[in-house]
């Protein structure tokens, strides 16, 4: 499927450029930018998108009312594949949306929908790149690529990467694949972890994922609970 990309110095977020132009009827469009004032994760975090990061948004206008979580686990499994291609670091991916190294956060994803007549995706990929440095409250949490190798990533390749493998999937539509692919990325599995959802803690032993792409936990009762979406915390 062709695409477009549209370049920006500096935006609110990509996110809401693309919203802008799925408010055209459009789709199938990057927008990226080098610098994000206002860049934001999922529950209204902040998203802290200095020059340097790769952070861009998908527009995508899905044929069904496709599950959202399925385009998050296509893009952390492009960002991963592109990493290891372009840097040979093993990026792992922590359910539902990050790629990390180490323990340290690499990538975080966020994929939102816009309902109306026609619906639409936005898939937005926040990337450390060739940052030397982040500030006090993620220092000691995210890393970059360049932090892990050294040396300066061309950003300009490693979107457009990234963006063939996404859509390469994407156009597949083949969500067995997918599930499957994403299982030998992600470093969450046979860990014991606890997941913080909206409104309580559930401490278990991740087992895997569902169709839905839901995070199954073996609970210390033996019961299977069924995390739809939050935040887990695991060791390493
Ligand atoms: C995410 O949220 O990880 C989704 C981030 C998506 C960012 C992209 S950039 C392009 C597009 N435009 C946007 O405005 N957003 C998307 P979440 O799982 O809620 O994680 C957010 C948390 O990650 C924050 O509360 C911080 O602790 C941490 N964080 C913030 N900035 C970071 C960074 N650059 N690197 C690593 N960690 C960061």
């Amino acid at each position: 499927m062709p695409y477009k990309t549209y370049h920006f110095k500096s935006l609110t977020s990509t996110q809401d450029k693309a919203k802008e132009f799925s408010k055209k009827g459009l789709s199938n469009i990057v927008v990226i930018a080098d610098v994000q004032t206002k860049g934001r994760g999922r529950f209204k975090r902040k998203w802290h998108s200095s020059k340097g990061g790769l952070w861009m948004s998908i527009l995508l206008k899905p044929k069904s009312a496709e599950n959202m979580q399925y385009l998050t686990f296509i893009a952390a499994i492009s960002v991963a594949k592109v990493i290891k291609k372009m840097t040979g670091i093993d990026a792992k991916i922590k359910w539902p949306n990050d790629v990390h190294y180490k323990g340290k956060k690499l990538c975080g994803i966020l994929t939102e929908g816009i309902f109306g007549k026609e619906s639409y995706a936005v898939v937005g990929i926040g990337l450390n790149v060739n940052q030397d440095k982040f500030p006090t409250d993620i220092q000691n949490t995210a890393a970059s690529l360049k932090i892990i190798k050294k040396k300066n990533i061309n950003i300009t390749k490693l979107a457009k990467y990234i963006i063939d493998e996404f859509f390469k999937a994407y156009n597949k539509n083949n969500t067995k694949n997918i599930l499957k692919t994403w299982k030998k990325y992600c470093d969450t599995m046979g860990k014991e972890v606890s997941a913080i959802t909206r409104n309580k803690t559930i401490k278990g032993k991740a087992i895997g994922v569902d169709g839905d792409c839901s995070l199954l936990l073996k609970l210390k009762n033996g019961r299977i609970a069924k995390i739809v979406e939050g935040d887990v915390n695991v060791r390493y």
